[in-house]
């Protein structure tokens, strides 16, 4: 299989983390490509040209990365990262959601800013940074669940505030929320947080 990623996308980030706790690293072969530059080799897997996109057949290619993440966690049973029973599943989706979610907004603002050059935010914006700040908030107050659990849920969360760290450095999201904070750097030390962290 080969994974398209960039090395800067947390949805990308979210599926190759779950290609390195499925233990599946042999079997999956990591591309960067850069999507905003729409190269023919990323739209003719995937007419949107972003990434992930996972190539599981010469003609097979999956996306987004919730499908892939899925696929990924069904092709061998252990460690499972998206629980069987219906409720626990579902609460995984759920925060894998929150994540992508938060990451949509952080990717948007940083877009609009570029095209919003020197000048302050606008309202528009400012209103999508308080949607990240709600997001963190929910977030933190789910960190007494976790108890030691790493699953989808936790790996997106975990993706996509490496995103905040790649790209709001000012937002020092670490004050607003520190018992995610706390919580976030001994996930940091996982071999998959590592492997997976953008150049600096
Ligand atoms: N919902 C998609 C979002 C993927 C996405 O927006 N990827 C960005 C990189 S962070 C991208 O490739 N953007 C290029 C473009 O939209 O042209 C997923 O979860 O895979």
């Amino acid at each position: 299989m080969q994974l398209y990623i960039s090395p800067t996308s947390p949805y990308a980030r979210k599926a190759w983390m779950v290609v390195l706790e499925k233990g599946l690293q042999d079997e999956v072969e990591i591309i960067p490509v850069n999507p905003w530059g729409s190269p023919p080799e990323l739209t003719s897997k995937n007419p949107l040209s972003q990434v992930p996109v996972l190539v599981t057949e010469p003609d097979q290619a999956i996306y987004d990365s919730r499908v892939i993440c899925a696929y990924l966690d069904s092709v061998r049973d252990e460690p499972q990262l998206i629980p069987r029973t219906a409720m626990e599943r579902i609460s995984v989706l759920r925060m894998e959601a929150l994540a992508d979610g938060m990451s949509d907004v952080a990717v948007g603002v940083f877009l609009a800013r570029k095209d919003n050059g020197d000048n302050p935010d606008t309202p528009a914006i400012e209103r999508q940074l308080g949607k990240i700040k709600a997001a963190l908030k929910v977030m933190e107050s789910e960190v007494p669940n976790f108890e030691g659990k790493f699953d989808l849920g936790t790996i997106a969360y975990s993706a996509s505030l490496s995103y905040l760290d790649l790209r709001y450095g000012e937002l020092q999201w670490r004050q607003q929320v520190p018992i995610l904070a706390a919580w976030f750097e001994t996930i940091a030390q996982r071999p998959a947080m590592s492997t997976t962290a953008p150049p600096a």
